[in-house]
């Protein structure tokens, strides 16, 4: 063995048995101090009064000083109308003994302001409109209550929970005979321990938060990331945690657990059939989120009711509470899910469309062992008919875990075997670590001494912590000089052996230090500025991927940038793809998949994905197979595996689940014109790309615990089959008896009267296309999407029960920036009825392309069609072939051969 891998193996002995699964390594809410102390805040009158004689009403805000009356200490509070339908609430201290901190970048730039009117004004209260919106204020107890439409939706405050520790000295801990003073506060308020680990806090304790009560809403959802169900339940009941957010590489996760993990997004959305309301809590530090979600109602309310007749407040409610930063929220005052999720899609921003390849398949596997192994894994999947688009190299890839170098003899020939790979289409994704090795003579770590670009410790050193390479320090993506550097780091001239084919993939961002304080970086180390590690902790992540972006950009401006990310925040979206980290290959991780990538969709994080077959440990063939066609449901479709686990490349197992996986794959890659123009549709409007059924039928209560399904846009619907040796299925199909559902291999049809139970033996891939869509696809299969670009479309009209449909159909040269720089794209809307398909451009814009449409498929077609006429400007107009399939369930229309750039019809008779 060489000395490489002994080094390697002694660290994964280190880390597997010091960082092993252990909730012990992981703070409760109790061993946190700030946690403890606004947790323990008893409910009642606040503390806090609004002093409305120095309130200033301006255009879009109004200001006023807030006191809290036990400390006599001034606050400054706003209120601000936001564009389409927000509100803003702001509180900051007056005189700050140190910055109060804001996320740099959570937000895509300052939100646009809107006008406010003063409706009422009285010694007491305040009441202002914006809009459909009103929002009393209250002056004491301090208390706000937002109405849409006089409705009331939300309460901040109404349980008097809002707390505000305003920075201060340090009081002294003996007095002038040496006495030790009486002090109330918490043990952990002005320094504190966790295990072995020291947080000296040199600015006190500074924590903030508030309570937000959601009257008349059953679910509340949002928060992600957390292995846990779609709809967030009711904490501190039954000891359950509250929802922690605070970015952590948590070693073999457990499931239905409400501890951190890599990504936090503070977003909860409050909903019923009525209308949902949602609040971003924009704050990067470590945060903690009481819930009370309804639908866990507790046992003596309910008594209480019954007996009582009345209704004793058993509603939703969220207690948001951070370490530090100031209180700057966003209540979206929807009223439905889709408005909620724009809304906070206008603040935060959207993913940009990625390239078409990044859609496919992506084979990953820590690791491949060397140059040859990567060949021999893409001419299997070929010599197997398996389509696949991006091959992965995980940390081995590199010189001894020195990021931006090559292991120089199981990678000597980067440039070689990139080209042997991208000869037949395929892309390359490695990884690059945010730990930088502290190896004398590594260019990145003495460029990084000689220039200062290190996070330091609270005395001014450099930070060193302990990570893959062993000893390592951490750049400061805080510092514009270290940022600028690091995305020259990305140029093909300088990562020698890369080529535009190359993608990155940022593992470990959150950061992950192996000892560290719960296995990240101390809250006292001190970034650019003079900026605490504990401010900026949960959009560190976010730090890190902005320069590779921007790094991708410069060095390819004619390519999409891809970047992977496991750490994230809100905001994330705008440049990376996400997925759910390290998953395990059990069931119970297949299930999680569609509900935690939901919940980052709704938290606007769309371009998400789960290790297809689970990370840790080897899956069955059954759980592998379920995993393949669940998995073609998710935004991001990539297989992975831990080093230790056995290869399970699908290619090695025998032909039976070859076929079932190569038939999964396929699907995948005939609906990549669909996924393709949903991201399109991402980005203009903000909509998620998947949503959860209560998204898009928000009057049924029936849809809200559902984690099993999915909607791929509005057109598809998903399951996860999640158990061993099942041969049916219950399926909730939603929409009521006019609503239709066509399965989508056999096309038979089913209302949407609620749930049905379905053979699902292993060769079935559950889904299922909504009546009243049209649906583009690419069905001639292929070895990669790259290679499909100039092939033609199928479109698949599945009709309603007014035997109507509409689609859209979005496309472009599905890799540059020219769809946004010279408007070279087109976006096609298709219309059925009346038995006439058509198609129009819906934007003004070309785009050259040899695509055309090879066939149209109708589910749920008129019966006694004899023909088919189309007509278009340049073929006049032909008689096409028609036939019926499977005892009339579908219409085929055969060789339309009309390029989709130019407007046509096609009428059936
Ligand atoms: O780089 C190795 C792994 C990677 O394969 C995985 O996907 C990441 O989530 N990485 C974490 C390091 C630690 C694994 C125990």
């Amino acid at each position: 063995m060489a000395s490489n891998s002994w080094f390697t193996l002694f660290l994964l002995v280190f880390v597997l048995s010091v960082f092993a699964v252990d909730k012990n390594n992981f703070k409760t809410c109790e061993q946190s101090s700030f946690c403890r102390r606004l947790r323990g805040i008893t409910e009642g009158e606040s503390k806090y009064m609004l002093d409305l004689e120095t309130l200033q009403v301006g255009e879009d805000t109004i200001e006023a000083k807030l006191i809290n009356v036990e400390a006599d200490i001034p606050f400054k509070f706003s209120l601000t109308a936001i564009s389409g339908n927000i509100f803003r609430l702001q509180v900051d201290e007056v005189s700050p003994l140190y910055p109060r901190y804001r996320p740099q970048n959570a937000l895509k730039g300052e939100p646009q302001v809107t006008k406010l009117e003063v409706l009422d004004r009285n010694k007491e209260s305040i009441t202002v409109r914006s809009g459909n919106n009103k929002v009393a204020v209250y002056s004491k107890p301090f208390k706000l209550e937002f109405f849409e439409k006089e409705q009331l939706v939300s309460v901040v405050n109404g349980r008097g929970l809002f707390k505000f520790e305003h920075y201060r000295s340090k009081p002294k801990e003996n007095d002038e005979e040496g006495e030790a003073q009486q002090t109330d506060e918490d043990p952990g308020a002005w320094e504190e321990n966790f295990k072995s680990h020291h947080d000296s806090k040199p600015r006190g304790p500074s924590a903030v938060g508030v309570d937000v009560a959601f009257p008349g809403a059953i679910r509340i959802y949002g928060l992600p990331e957390h292995a846990d169900s779609l709809a967030l339940r009711t904490t501190g009941s039954g000891g359950l945690e509250p929802y922690r957010l605070y970015n952590l590489d948590v070693f073999e996760y457990e499931m239905d657990s409400t501890m951190a993990l890599y990504g936090a997004v503070p977003v909860v959305y409050a909903h019923s059939p009525k209308g949902t309301v949602g609040v971003f809590w924009h704050n990067s530090a470590e945060t903690w989120v009481d819930i009370k979600n309804s639908k866990d109602g507790n046992v003596m309310s309910s008594i209480v009711n019954l007996v009582s007749g009345t209704k004793t407040d058993n509603s939703v409610e969220a207690h948001f509470m951070s370490e530090s930063g100031v209180i700057d929220m966003f209540v979206l005052m929807g009223p439905k899910p889709k408005d909620a999720i724009r809304q906070y899609a206008s603040l935060t921003g959207v993913a940009p469309l990625p390239q078409f390849y990044t859609l496919g398949y992506h084979q990953c596997r820590w690791n491949y062992n060397d140059e040859d192994d990567v060949t021999n894994v893409v001419e299997n999947f070929d010599a197997h008919d398996l389509p696949v688009d991006v091959m992965w190299l995980d940390i081995e890839y590199t010189d001894g875990k020195k990021y931006f170098t090559w292991d120089p003899i199981k990678f000597a020939h980067p440039d070689v075997m990139i080209n042997n790979l991208t000869a037949t289409g395929r892309k390359l994704v490695i990884i690059i670590d945010p730990h930088i090795k502290r190896e004398a003579g590594y260019f990145l770590h003495e460029d990084a001494l000689a220039n200062d670009y290190y996070v330091k410790n609270k005395d001014g050193s450099v930070y060193e912590g302990w990570c893959w390479p062993g000893s390592s320090s951490y750049l400061d993506f805080y510092d514009p000089k270290t940022v600028d550097y690091y995305k020259g780091l990305y140029a093909l001239d300088k990562f020698k052996g890369t080529t535009h084919d190359v993608y990155i993939w940022n593992d470990m961002n959150e950061p992950s230090v192996f000892n560290g304080p719960e296995v990240t970086m101390p809250k006292d180390c001190v970034h650019f500025g003079g900026l605490e590690h504990r401010e900026v902790h949960n959009e560190f992540a976010l730090k890190q991927v902005i320069p590779t972006y921007e790094g991708l950009i410069q060095r390819s401006n004619h390519r999409r940038p891809f970047i992977l990310s496991r750490g994230h925040f809100s905001g994330s979206q705008r440049y990376v793809t996400i997925w759910t980290g390290d998953n395990a290959a059990e069931w119970s991780h297949l299930a999680a998949s569609f509900p935690m990538c939901l919940s980052e969709a709704i938290g606007g994080i769309s371009f998400c994905g789960a290790d297809i077959g689970g990370f840790f440990n080897n899956p069955d063939t059954e759980l592998l197979q379920r995993w393949y066609q669940a998995g073609i449901w998710l935004p991001f479709y990539r297989a992975h595996a831990h080093i230790d686990t056995r290869r399970r490349e699908p290619y090695l197992f025998n032909e039976d689940v070859r076929n079932r996986i190569r038939t999964a794959l396929r699907l995948r890659y005939a609906h990549l014109p669909l996924w393709y123009t949903l991201f399109w549709e991402h980005e203009i409007t903000g909509d998620p790309v998947i949503r959860p059924l209560f998204y898009q039928y928000p009057d049924d209560a029936n849809v809200v615990d559902i984690d099993k399904e999915l909607l791929v846009g509005s057109s598809i619907l998903a399951l996860v089959i999640s158990e061993p040796g099942i041969s049916t299925t219950n399926v909730y199909l939603p929409g009521g008896f006019s609503e239709y559902w066509y399965d989508i291999e056999d096309f038979k049809l089913y209302p949407g009267t609620g749930v049905y139970n379905l053979p699902a033996s292993l060769d079935k891939n559950i889904a299922f296309y909504r009546g009243g869509s049209i649906i583009p696809r690419k069905d001639r299969p292929r070895r990669a999407a790259s290679l499909m670009h100039n092939d033609p479309f199928s479109l698949y009209v599945a009709l309603d029960s007014k035997k109507s449909a509409s689609g859209t159909l979005y496309l472009d040269d599905y890799q540059s920036f020219e769809y946004k720089n010279n408007k070279k794209y087109l976006y096609i809307h298709f219309d059925f009825k009346e038995n006439t398909l058509t198609s129009k451009l819906i934007d003004k814009t070309d785009y050259p392309t040899k695509e055309w449409i090879e066939r149209v498929v109708i589910l749920g077609p008129p019966s006694g069609i004899k023909g088919a006429k189309l007509t278009s400007k340049s073929l006049g107009t032909v008689e096409l072939e028609t036939s019926y399939d499977g005892e009339e369930r579908t219409l085929t229309v055969r060789k339309p051969g009309v390029s989709v750039r130019e407007p046509f019809s096609i009428k059936l008779y």
